[in-house]
């Protein structure tokens, strides 16, 4: 029998939660280590033959000696075990540039003997063969993030003058770049002889849910795939990392594991209430069954985070006292706290006509809510008169929108003409360069 433990993204750092305060930083990152706890434990009750982690180990390039220690004991618990990792290199495993040795490849030299056996970082276009305990053989195939300088090359020259041109040429050579990318994996696929194949990829694919409620419809600044080129590849399974919502793309047997704790309110468990079961966090066990692989997944208990979206109309609330308690409630409703130890972080975008913008007391709402147990508060005040300008058009050159653009906002009529000519000056001292 084969068994895989599937994962990706642990983004293991202090540095994403910068910006909340010390009690709040701490609990978040011990969020991580929890998560990561409970996936040694899957392990162990599944009793898998390898965790694949298909990128993104660290959240920056140069870990914290805190984020170090914890990967390096999460490594050694599955490799004194005699089970093997796989790790993809993802893009925030990727340095600067390509002399620069990734710490995930410094791991090896510390290892025993013993351990270098079940360690395997695989940070290009690679593969390598394990045998499960029942003798079974599995190739893996890697295809880690492929870095944006890779695309601009030899597009440059072109650049100002046809942009037309430029956007053709730059297509064909990422059609070229990809094409040689998957003549790669297919190549490293033909190299093995094993029992299955599994390709592990840190990449992004466009029709996907990368985080947010929208798709992901591409981008201009990165290598992008599609669920067609990808899962028709001639692999068992296809573990995906990257995009941080669970999901399977394409086929039955083609997953992005998704983080393994929520990273931001881009990935949040409910929105006004209603509990989005799409973010869910989980890994997935791949297992071999009646002669194939098929896969399935095996839930995270993570800490919830919220959206919560409040209106403030005036005939309800005094103007200038705001009924706090009414506005708890109702942030209590949407956001429900189930695990008092593990208090939700919830951002709430609170909508207020303009003449309460002044009265309305943030801080004591947020000091309310912090008592109440969330770990976490942020709170958004929108004033209900502010109206949103349309982007002009995305065919009209950036000299003529941005104009056009600034004529419709909400500003003054002097104040426009005057940073209307600041915008052009700038742009012109950007297009010089
Ligand atoms: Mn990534």
């Amino acid at each position: 029998m084969v068994k895989i433990l599937h994962t990706a993204d642990l983004h293991i750092g202090e540095d994403l939660f910068t910006s909340l305060g010390s009690k709040a930083a701490e609990e978040r990152y011990k969020d991580i280590l929890d998560s990561l706890e409970q996936i040694k434990q899957i392990a162990v009750t599944e009793n898998v033959d390898v965790v694949l982690v298909a990128g993104d180990v660290f959240n920056r390039v140069l870990p914290s000696g805190n984020a170090s220690l914890h990967f390096s004991e999460f490594l050694k618990f599955f490799l004194d075990k005699q089970i093997h990792v796989i790790i993809i290199r993802g893009n925030h495993d990727r340095p600067a540039n390509d002399s620069a040795s990734e710490l995930l490849k410094t791991y090896r030299i510390l290892l025993s003997r013993t351990q270098e056996n079940y360690f395997h970082y695989l940070g290009k276009i690679e593969s390598i063969m394990i045998q499960t305990k029942d003798k079974r053989t599995v190739g893996f195939v890697a295809l880690p993030y492929y870095p944006v300088e890779l695309e601009y090359e030899g597009v440059k020259d072109a650049e100002e003058i046809f942009q037309r041109a430029k956007d053709v040429q730059r297509q064909a050579r990422i059609d070229e770049i990809k094409k040689e990318i998957f003549r790669r994996v297919e190549g490293e696929r033909a190299k093995i002889k094993a029992d299955y194949y599994i390709l592990g990829a840190h990449i992004p694919i466009i029709g996907s849910i990368p985080g947010s409620e929208r798709r992901f419809y591409g981008s201009r600044s990165e290598i992008t795939y599609g669920a067609n080129e990808v899962c028709r590849l001639p692999f068992d399974y296809i573990a995906l990392g990257h995009f941080h919502i669970m999901q399977t793309v394409g086929s039955d047997n083609c997953w992005y594991s998704g983080s393994v704790f929520r990273l931001t309110f881009d990935e949040p468990s409910y929105i006004d209430g209603r509990r989005l079961s799409r973010s869910e966090k989980g890994v997935i066990i791949v297992e071999e069954r009646n002669g194939k692989l098929s896969s399935r997944i095996t839930p995270l208990n993570t800490r919830d985070m919220c959206l919560v979206h409040l209106s403030l109309p005036n005939r309800t609330y005094d103007t200038t006292i705001i009924n706090t308690e009414q506005i708890l409630d109702s942030i209590m409703k949407k956001c429900p706290i189930y695990e008092p130890t593990k208090g939700p972080c919830v951002k709430v975008e609170v909508k207020l006509p303009n003449t309460m913008r002044k009265t309305f007391d943030r801080y004591t709402l947020e000091q309310e809510l912090l008592k109440k147990g969330y770990l976490h508060v942020k709170i958004e005040v929108l004033s209900e008169e502010t109206k949103v300008s349309q982007v002009v058009s995305k065919s009209l050159p950036v000299k003529e929108a941005l104009p056009k653009y600034i004529r419709s906002i909400d500003i003054p009529q002097a104040l426009k003409e005057e940073v209307i000519k600041e915008a052009l000056k700038i742009i012109d001292e950007v297009m010089e360069e």
